[in-house]
Order: C-alpha cells, then sequence, then structure tokens
C-alpha cells in the first residue's frame, strides 16, 4: 500500500533570469500540466529588506549579498502552488540547486547552464513544509491566496 499523498501548498518563485528571458510561461506550463494548481500568483520589484528575510537562512553565507542583490535587480512572479505532494513534486521538476548538477528534464537542467554569475538558477522553490508555510506568508497575504476546482480534479487522477 501506497501513503495516501496530502495536499500541499508551496512557494515558488520565478527569478528575475526567468522573467528577464521571457520563459515565465514555458515554466509555469511544466506546473500546470503536471496537475498543479497555480492558486496565487504576482509580479513585484522588491528591495533589500524583503529579499533579506526570504533569504534569511543562507544570511551568514558568502554568496548571501550576491543572491540578495540578484532577485532585488528586477522583477520576479511569486507563486503559491497547490496539490498532492506538491513540495517534493515541485522541487523534483525543478532541479538540483546548481543547474551543472540538475538533470535534463528539470527546469534547471533544460534552462540554466552555471550558477556561476550571481545564482542565476532561474526560480526558486520551499525545500520543506515549515519553509513553504513560512515563504508563503512572507510573499502573500491570505486575501490574494485562492481556492477553485481545476477541470482534472476529482478522484479518478
Ligand atoms: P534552493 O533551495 O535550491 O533554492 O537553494 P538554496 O536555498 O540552497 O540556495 C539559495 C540560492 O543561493 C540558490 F538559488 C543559488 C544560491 N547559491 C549560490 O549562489 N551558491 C551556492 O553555493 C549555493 C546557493
Amino acid at each position: 500500500m501506497t501513503d495516501i499523498p496530502t495536499t500541499e501548498k508551496t512557494f515558488v518563485l520565478l527569478k528575475p533570469d526567468a522573467v528577464r528571458r521571457g520563459i515565465s510561461g514555458e515554466i509555469l506550463e511544466r506546473f500546470e500540466k503536471r496537475g498543479l494548481k497555480i492558486i496565487a500568483m504576482k509580479m513585484v520589484t522588491v528591495g533589500k529588506d524583503q529579499a533579506s528575510k526570504h533569504y534569511k537562512e543562507h544570511k551568514k553565507k558568502p554568496f548571501f549579498d550576491e543572491i540578495v542583490g540578484f532577485i532585488t535587480s528586477g522583477p520576479i512572479v511569486a507563486i503559491v502552488v497547490e496539490g498532492k505532494n506538491s513540495i517534493t513534486a515541485v522541487r523534483k521538476i525543478v532541479g538540483s540547486t546548481n543547474p551543472e548538477q540538475a538533470l535534463p528534464g528539470t527546469i534547471r537542467g533544460d534552462f540554466a547552464h552555471t550558477l556561476a554569475h550571481g545564482g542565476k538558477n532561474l526560480i526558486h522553490a520551499s525545500a520543506n513544509k515549515e519553509d513553504a508555510e513560512i515563504e508563503i506568508d512572507l510573499w502573500f497575504d491570505i486575501a490574494e491566496i485562492n481556492t477553485y476546482s481545476r477541470n482534472d480534479e476529482g478522484d479518478v487522477l
């Protein structure tokens, strides 16, 4: 018997390189076609304060200033994705942090090449349930999260 997967929300952020390269739609399509549901989405340009909160676990890392500088360098797209085991599913679709290690077929493995120039790996996705809750709360007001059914939702999936 396999475990019954639980429906979860996770946070995804399309970084400025994804927006500037004009591949936001192509990236979103991968989640949508997989059967995951977009329940919140907005394009925003954020300052260092918001970016530092998002990357607070990396505050002491040598690349902290670089990644904060990068995600404040242009608009990003903040998204909440909902679905069965969505946290793990989204991380698998995204691929390894370093695009050089990311497998073909993943977003980073197909569209990114290296981390060498300031953490440009296109996308962020929450690592676990605790981070997902913190990040959704950091980026969205409760009123911005939507509820609806996709046409393909139901018992037979
Ligand atoms: P991920 O969970 O895959 O988004 O990756 P991390 O939270 O570990 O890292 C956050 C960002 O820091 C990455 F997207 C890219 C950047 N980074 C570097 O630039 N160098 C590193 O060695 C590790 C991460």
